[in-house]
């Protein structure tokens, strides 16, 4: 399989830790991709249509996007403990996953806003309504925390992913300070190993 990824990218890491979580990291290779909205990628826009990472090309030749998609996909491909898991708490392990990549979408723009878009162009009331999204997410992760003990599913992922990007892109933000069971929870998961091999550069 091929993936298009970037280190930046928090979508990217997702997928880069499901493989890392589940055995397949020689069975992946990693293509460091650079993207930005403003000059599409000539290369990556032959597999992706929207010119996004991550994409995962299968051995079979199908390009498959968006991250959640691999990562189901990814978790068909190895024989550990699922990261998407079966049964009652399949539901709430992917709304948590969507929860997260709705923040990061709302962090993405909000990092596009300043790094990309011209500085004439930019809206503060815009940014500050993203930026209420991001912190209602957090509240909304701060709240479950505690209830997740040693789960490390998609959900779980999801949220390492979140935080380590806030602390790469957002260090200002100081989202610990008012959600020290987030951070807590944070600190007993930044060292696994899948969370050490892809940390943002
Ligand atoms: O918007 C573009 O044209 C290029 N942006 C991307 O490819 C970003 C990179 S994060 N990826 C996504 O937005 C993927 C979202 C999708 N729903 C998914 O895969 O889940 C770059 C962040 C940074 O550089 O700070």
């Amino acid at each position: 399989m091929r993936l298009w990824q970037n280190p930046a990218s928090p979508f990217a890491r997702k997928v880069r830790m499901v493989i890392r979580e589940t055995g397949l990291t020689a069975r992946v290779e990693e293509i460091a991709t650079a993207v930005s909205p403003v000059s599409p990628n000539a290369d990556l826009a032959k597999y992706n249509p929207l010119v996004k990472i991550p994409a995962l090309q299968t051995d079979g030749g199908d390009v498959l996007y968006d991250s959640s998609v691999i990562c189901e996909y990814l978790d068909t491909q190895h024989a550990v403990t699922r990261i998407v898991p079966d049964g009652a708490a399949r539901w709430n392990a992917l709304r948590l996953q969507s929860l997260c990549d709705g923040i990061l979408d709302a962090s993405v723009l909000c990092r596009y806003e300043t790094a990309v878009r011209p500085e004439q162009y930019r809206w503060n009331d815009w940014v500050q309504g993203q930026f209420g999204k991001i912190r209602n997410g957090l509240d909304a992760l701060a709240a479950e925390a505690p209830a997740w003990g040693a789960q490390f599913n998609i959900g779980q992922i999801g949220a390492a992913c979140v935080l380590g990007y806030l602390d790469f892109r957002f260090a200002d933000e100081n989202w610990r300070g008012s959600r020290p069971q987030l951070a807590q929870w944070y600190e007993s998961v930044k060292t696994r190993a899948s969370m050490v091999a892809t940390a943002p550069v």
